[in-house]
This record gives structure tokens, C-alpha cells and sequence, in this order.
């Protein structure tokens, strides 16, 4: 395919594309579901550049690398022998080592994983540092369980981990299930293991090798990707309501920073349902929350009782009319008709903390619109890009200032929004920010992989 191919052309390459990797790949939907995002969206830049198509760039890449699947036993409080099934995916290393989180949840799934593992390729790509695409996590549910059987839990996945990462190697983080507690015990284990101090996992506590700010990175990265494509339309946060849903990492400093901003926040989710402050979500309310959910465990209608908010049972935020939402918890969380629901309300721009939240239907329904629009991959990278800065850190051995690691983040969005808006900017003056992340994060690492030869 040396020439720019017709739309038939096109969607007939799409489907022969998609139709090997589902044979090759099979029941795994949500990896289809990601490849297909990305595939289909930029198709347009690649269809005139043989070099990708001769030397089957896509196909490689929508080929992990590796696939590390092992068991893991543990033993619960009252002695029962527990098992659950732990994993690590190496999707792409072609601009650095892997790096990505590690999720623990009941819905963790080898397709869930290798969705995420890819998308992180391309996020990656997107912040400048040199990492990597790599994701893990294991079917394990840390809600109910006592520290200690979490403890042991840990210790256990990183007793068969270990021998799989390395800082030149991988690098996992947190994600659902996992933070400063379950990293502190996995990296306690490896260092048990292997007698070595090195910067082999990020979002480490601040005295044994942590960086300022990456707890709150992903949230805050997440609204400043939103406040730089306002800024282009001249606008901001000011007096603006938005939902986010979730009630974890990404969602409280998503709020916390849509508050500094000037925004007001009416709704927060879990797992169970979501409520509905009117008021706003203040810093007061805000801190009841972050104990809620990282001391106490708890559940988010609490807060409903304690300050006297609707509380939703068993539903999603986004039926509440918001200007902007955030999406924090989950992927698939966001369907096409939600999508609709806050389109019809005057939703005016989504930004994705959680990644791929949103459904394709979901997708192509904020693009019709031309609303503004931050996928994942861009979106969230604040996260991954503090943790390259822990890398860093780590490896010169010494400790950037608050004030510099801000300035990092806030640059690093700004970077990635300018790339998202140089490669999506279509005829007529839209951005489109879904193309524009694809390709400049597919850009780089195909051009590394094009430089190896066939590897
Ligand atoms: P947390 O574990 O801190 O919080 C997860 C939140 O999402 C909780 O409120 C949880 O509710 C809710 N949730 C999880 N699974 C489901 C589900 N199946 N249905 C409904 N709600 C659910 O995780 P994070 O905040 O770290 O992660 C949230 C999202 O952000 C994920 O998609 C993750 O991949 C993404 N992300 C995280 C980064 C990070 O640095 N932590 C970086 C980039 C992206 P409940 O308490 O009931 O389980
Ligand atoms: O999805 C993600 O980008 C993360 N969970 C963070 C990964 C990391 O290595 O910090």
C-alpha cells in the first residue's frame, strides 16, 4: 500500500487487521477494543508511509513481547490456603525499559491487561521519556482482606515477579488496588530477595525512594490536559461543574485540582454508586474522602450521609449536566448512551483519567460532536511521567524540589497537548486529540523499531 489509500482501501485493511488479531487473540475484547482505537485513528497518517506496512509495524506492536502468567498462594487469617493468578505483560521496550502499572481486582483478566500494557506503549511515547510499554496485576481483591493478608499477598506475587523486572529492565507502579501501602510491601520483597536498593518500582513512599507529587500526578495531569485545550479555545475552569466519577487516586486529585482551578465538582463514584453534592466538593469534603477510601476502606455513600448529598445505588455520574467531565474509575465506564446523556446536557469536553473509559460508540460520539476531547493516553500520562522522574531520581541518587517536579508536570501536559493538537488538527480547525495521541505516541516507537531491524 505505497499510495494514500481511498476510504474503501482503508476500511478493508481495517477489517482484515482486526479480523487476524481477534483469530489471533481470541474472546480477549477489550484488546480489541484498544487496538481498534488506535488502528482505525491512524490510518490516515500511516496509509502514504510503506516503510510501517512493509516491516508490519502495527502487527508487532499489537504483539506483546511477552507474557508472564504464574500462580500465586497465599495464606488468609484464618490459615486457608488462598490462589490467584498473577501476570505481567512486556508489551513494547523499544524506547526504554518497560514500564506500567500493576492493578489487583477481581476483573483482572489477561485481555484487560494487554489492553492496558498497549495502550501504555503509546502513553508513554507521548510524555518524551525513554520507557517502555508494560502493564501487571493479578485477579486478587484487596477489599475485606486485613494488612497483614495484603502483606502477604504482596510478597507472594513479587516472590515470582522479581525475576522478571529490573530497573533497566521494567519498572511496574501502582493502579486499582495497588498504592503506597501494597508498593511498600512489594518493595520490601524485592529488596529481600535480591539484597539491592535500586528504582525497580515507582510511587515508593518519600524515605525509601519516592518523588514528590506522584501521587498526585495522574489527577492533576489529567485537568491540566483539559485546562490547555480550554486555553485554546480561550476559555477555563472558571465557574464551571464537573463530574468525575470514581473515589481513588485519580479521582481525588483530579478534584482537588479542578478546585484550585476555579471549577466545582458535583460527583463522585465507586464501585456501588455515585453521589451527587450540589454544593461543590470542597477541600474539606475532599480530605473526608481520601480517609474514607485510603484509611478507613470505606464505601462512598458515606459521604452522602455525612454531608448530606444524594446518594445514586448502583449508577454511573454521568446523567447529572455537567460543562466537563472526568472520568477516574474504570474502563468501559462511560457507554455510548451515557455519552449521548452528557452531550444532551451540554457536556463541552471529557478528559480521561482512568484509561480507556470510555466505549467506542461512547468515542465516536463526543468526535461527531467536536467537543474537546483527551483520551487516556494523553489524559493520565501525568502519572507514568512522575514515575519516569522517580526513575531518574532514583538512578542519580538524588531528590528533585516540589516546586521543580510541578514544573515538570505541568510542562510535560503542555508537551503533550501540543503534540496531540500538532498531529490532530484537521481541515476546518477542529482537534482531533484521539488521532493526534495515536499517532504521535505510535510515531516515535515505530521509528525506534524501523532503526533495530527485525526484532
Ligand atoms: P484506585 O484503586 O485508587 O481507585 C479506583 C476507583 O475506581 C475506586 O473508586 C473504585 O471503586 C473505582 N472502580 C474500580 N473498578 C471499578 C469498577 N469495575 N466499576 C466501578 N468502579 C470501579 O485506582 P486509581 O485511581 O489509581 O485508578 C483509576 C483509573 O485510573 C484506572 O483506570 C487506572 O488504570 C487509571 N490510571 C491510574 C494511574 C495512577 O497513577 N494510579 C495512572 C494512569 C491511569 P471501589 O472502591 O468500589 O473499588
Ligand atoms: O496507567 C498508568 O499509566 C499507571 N497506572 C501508572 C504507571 C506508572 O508506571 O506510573
Amino acid at each position: 500500500m505505497s499510495k494514500v489509500a481511498t476510504p474503501e482501501q482503508a476500511k478493508e485493511y481495517l477489517n482484515r487487521f482486526m479480523e487476524g488479531l481477534k483469530r489471533r487473540n481470541p474472546g480477549e475484547t477489550e484488546f480489541h477494543q484498544a487496538v481498534y482505537e488506535v488502528v482505525q485513528s491512524i490510518f490516515p497518517y500511516i496509509a502514504d508511509k510503506p516503510r510501517y506496512h512493509e516491516k508490519q509495524i502495527l502487527e508487532r506492536m499489537a504483539e506483546p513481547d511477552r507474557i508472564v502468567s504464574f500462580r500465586v498462594c497465599w495464606e488468609d487469617d484464618d490459615g486457608n490456603v488462598r490462589v490467584n493468578r498473577g501476570y505481567r505483560i512486556q508489551n513494547n521496550n523499544a524506547i526504554g525499559p518497560y514500564k506500567g502499572g500493576i492493578r489487583f481486582h477481581p476483573s483482572v483478566t489477561q485481555s484487560v491487561l494487554k489492553f492496558l500494557a498497549f495502550e501504555q506503549t503509546f502513553k508513554n511515547s507521548l510524555t518524551g521519556l525513554p520507557m517502555g510499554g508494560g502493564k501487571g496485576g493479578s485477579d486478587f481483591n484487596p477489599k475485606g482482606k486485613s494488612d497483614a493478608e495484603v502483606n502477604r499477598f504482596c510478597q507472594s506475587f513479587m516472590t515470582t515477579l522479581f525475576h522478571h523486572i529490573g530497573p533497566d529492565m521494567d519498572v511496574p507502579a501502582g493502579d486499582i488496588g495497588v498504592g503506597a501501602r501494597e508498593i511498600g510491601y512489594m518493595f520490601g520483597q524485592y529488596k529481600r530477595l535480591t539484597n539491592q536498593f535500586v528504582g525497580v518500582l515507582t510511587g515508593k513512599g518519600l524515605e525509601f525512594g519516592g518523588s514528590l507529587i506522584r501521587t498526585e500526578a495522574t489527577g492533576y495531569g489529567t485537568v491540566y490536559m483539559m485546562e490547555n485545550m480550554l486555553a485554546v479555545k480561550k476559555d477555563g475552569f472558571e465557574g464551571k461543574n464537573c463530574a468525575v466519577s470514581g473515589s481513588g487516586n485519580v479521582a481525588t486529585y483530579s478534584v482537588e485540582k479542578i478546585n484550585q482551578l476555579g471549577g466545582k465538582v458535583v460527583t463522585l463514584s465507586d464501585s456501588s454508586g455515585y453521589i451527587h453534592d450540589k454544593d461543590g466538593i470542597d477541600a474539606d469534603k475532599l480530605a473526608y474522602v481520601v480517609d474514607l477510601k485510603t484509611v478507613r476502606r470505606g464505601r462512598i455513600s458515606e459521604y452522602a450521609k455525612e454531608f448530606g448529598a444524594e446518594f445514586h445505588d448502583g449508577k454511573r455520574p454521568w446523567e447529572v449536566p455537567c460543562d466537563l467531565a472526568f472520568p477516574c474509575a474504570t474502563q468501559n465506564e462511560v457507554s455510548g448512551a451515557d455519552a449521548k446523556t452528557l452531550l444532551k446536557n451540554g457536556c463541552i469536553g471529557v478528559s480521561e483519567g482512568a484509561n480507556m473509559p470510555t466505549e467506542q460508540d461512547g468515542i465516536d460520539a463526543y468526535l461527531d460532536a467536536g467537543i474537546l476531547y483527551a483520551p487516556s493516553k494523553a489524559a493520565n500520562a501525568g502519572g507514568v511521567a512522575v514515575s519516569g522522574l522517580e526513575m531518574s531520581q532514583n538512578s542519580a541518587r538524588i531528590s528533585w524540589s516540589e516546586e521543580e517536579l510541578q514544573k515538570l508536570l505541568r510542562d510535560t501536559m503542555k508537551g503533550i497537548h501540543d503534540q496531540c493538537f500538532e498531529y490532530g488538527e484537521e481541515p476546518g480547525g477542529r482537534v482531533n486529540y484521539l488521532k493526534g495521541a495515536n499517532t504521535a505516541g505510535f510515531v516515535k516507537v515505530a521509528d525506534a523499531m524501523l532503526a533495530y531491524g527485525v526484532v
